[in-house]
C-alpha cells in the first residue's frame, strides 16, 4: 500500500514535469536551446521565452516581441529598483547613482527597441544593442549595498546582457 502510494506520487510529479515541458512545440524549443546556448546564462534565456510565449508554435518575430517586450519591462523595472536602493544609501551613493546613469541609457534604447519592433523595423534593433552593452559597462558593481552580501547590481547586469544577446540573436534570424 505505502509503495503503491509512493509511485502514485511519482506518476503525478512525471505528468506535471511533462505537461510544463511540452508546452512549446519540438521545433521551437530546438530553436530556443540553440539562442540561450549562445548566452551567458542559458536557464534565465528559456524562462524568459517559455513563460511569455502564449502559442506552442510561435514564429520568429513572435519570439523577438516577447524579447523586446521583456527587455524593456526588466529595465524599467531595474531603474526603478536601483531608486529604491539610492533612497536608502549612506555614503557610497556613488556606485548607484553611476548605475542609475547607466540604466537610463539602458533603459532608453530598450524602449526604442520595442517602438522599432511595433514599426517592423526589426534592422535598427540590431543597432540599440551597442547603446545597451556601452550602459551595462557604467553600471560598476565593485561596492557595497546596504543589506546585501553581494552586490545585487551584478545579478541585474548579467540578465541585461542576456536580453540584449537575445535581441542582436534574435532580431538577426528575423530581419535575414
Ligand atoms: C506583441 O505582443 C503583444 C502582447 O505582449 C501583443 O499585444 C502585440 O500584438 C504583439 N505584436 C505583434 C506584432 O505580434
Ligand atoms: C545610442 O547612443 C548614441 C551615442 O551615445 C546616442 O546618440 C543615441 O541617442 C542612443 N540611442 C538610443 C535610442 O538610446
Ligand atoms: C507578462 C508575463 O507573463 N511576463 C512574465 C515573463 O517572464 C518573466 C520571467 O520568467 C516573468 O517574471 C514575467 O511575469
Amino acid at each position: 500500500m505505502k509503495m503503491y502510494r509512493i509511485l502514485l506520487v511519482f506518476l503525478a510529479i512525471t505528468l506535471v514535469c511533462s505537461v510544463a515541458e511540452a508546452f512549446l512545440d519540438g521545433k521551437t524549443q530546438q530553436t530556443i536551446n540553440r539562442i540561450c546556448k549562445q548566452t551567458i546564462d542559458t536557464k534565465f534565456c528559456n524562462e524568459i521565452l517559455a513563460k511569455n510565449l502564449t502559442s506552442s508554435s510561435p514564429s520568429k518575430e513572435d519570439l523577438l516581441n516577447v524579447t523586446v517586450t521583456e527587455a524593456e519591462r526588466f529595465s524599467a523595472n531595474t531603474y526603478f529598483f536601483i531608486s529604491t536602493l539610492l533612497r536608502d544609501a549612506g555614503d557610497e551613493r556613488f556606485g548607484l547613482q553611476e548605475c542609475a546613469e547607466a540604466y537610463a541609457i539602458v533603459n532608453t534604447a530598450f524602449t526604442e527597441a520595442v517602438s522599432f519592433f511595433n514599426q517592423g523595423l526589426y534592422g535598427e534593433i540590431l543597432k540599440l544593442t551597442s547603446n545597451v552593452s556601452k550602459g551595462v559597462g557604467i553600471c560598476k558593481t565593485d561596492f557595497n549595498v546596504p543589506g546585501y552580501n553581494m552586490n545585487p547590481m551584478i545579478e541585474r547586469n548579467r540578465e541585461t546582457q542576456v536580453l540584449v544577446a537575445m535581441e542582436k540573436l534574435i532580431g538577426q534570424m528575423v530581419s535575414s
